[in-house]
């Protein structure tokens, strides 16, 4: 599921430009060439990261940045009002994105993929051929399932449908509770952290949240579930997954004094910044057309290293 699909989306209507912002991106060899902390920078060269606060998916490259401890600028893009630049970057429109050495990147795992080939340290991928087999075929199954049901349930407006796409959801998480369990976790594969937590935990934050919200759905809870729960803690404990859920107000500066992000917890961000779906997809699409001919309420985020 897409913001850009054309079963329509959108995202709620007065926070949309604000969830968005405007973005005028520029090139990033200009950006970092100009980057006043150039200096600083520890095994990266000159990576830029197109991102949309709200976006699972570029959630999983924010994530993968921290865990390789790479530097980056990241900047906040307008999904409604999307510029040239970042269009070139990004050939269908979609972020994440990244640009390094001068070359872009799109497509969340293949991003993840590309820095770790080009920054090996700090791995997301266990040593072995079987491990890495086992995460990628873990990310096209469960994962997968798990982003093609989150949204099945937020869009459905068919009450009656409810109890199936909960027990499908119920189904997802007795596997992901499963496998770390005989993985002997606290993580999918054990004790390292991999790219099959990466690329599933942005769903599950979003379904907690966010369905916990709208559908009244709740993980499965119980003893037998205590793997999930814990492994729910144990990622949001990592510095990298914190960086990427911090309350907007707290990663720039210059949305510290907007109205609907002061005060805002992570949740009640993703709450707010889901409502359009909620309310289905043509709702959803109408907002989006409207969130699309308004002026962008920002001109420009502010870049930041993380
Ligand atoms: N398969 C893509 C999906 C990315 C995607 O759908 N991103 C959404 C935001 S969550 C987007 O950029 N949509 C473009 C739009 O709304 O115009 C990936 O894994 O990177």
């Amino acid at each position: 599921m897409s913001l850009s699909s054309s079963s329509g989306s959108g995202l709620l209507r007065q926070a949309a430009p604000v969830a968005l912002g405007a973005v005028s991106v520029i090139a990033a060899a200009i950006l970092f060439r100009h980057s006043k902390n150039k200096s600083d920078v520890k095994s990266s060269d000159d990576i830029l990261f197109y991102n949309a606060d709200l976006c699972p998916f570029a959630q999983r490259v924010w994530i993968t940045l921290g865990e390789k401890e790479l530097l980056y600028k990241r900047r906040e893009v307008d999904l409604f009002h999307k510029s040239k630049d970042f269009l070139e970057v990004s050939k269908p429109g979609t972020v994440p994105a990244i640009v390094h050495n001068g070359q872009s990147y799109y497509e969340s795992l293949l991003c993840c993929d590309y820095l770790e080939e080009a920054f090996p340290p700090k791995s997301i991928y266990p040593a072995s051929p079987r491990g890495k087999f086992e995460v990628r075929l873990w990310i096209q199954t469960v994962a997968k399932k798990l982003e093609t049901q989150l949204y099945e349930l937020l869009f459905s407006q068919d009450e009656k449908q409810y109890p199936t796409l909960k027990q499908n959801l119920n189904d997802i998480f007795r596997d992901i509770n499963k496998q770390i369990e005989s993985s002997g976790g606290p993580y999918l594969f054990g004790t390292k952290f991999t790219l099959a937590d990466i690329a599933t935990y942005p769903f599950v934050e979003r379904v907690i949240a966010v369905l916990g919200h709208y559908r009244g759905y709740k993980l499965p809870t119980g003893d037998a579930y205590s793997p999930l729960h814990k492994w729910v803690d144990t990622v949001e404990a990592r510095a990298s997954v914190k960086v990427s859920r911090k309350p907007r107000q707290e990663n720039d500066a210059s949305m510290k004094s907007h109205f609907l992000f002061a005060a805002k917890s992570r949740s009640e961000y993703l709450i707010e910044v889901y409502e359009s779906y909620s309310k289905g997809k043509e709702e959803s699409a109408r907002r989006r057309k409207e969130a699309e001919a308004a002026t962008p309420y920002f001109d420009k985020w502010d870049d930041e290293y993380p």
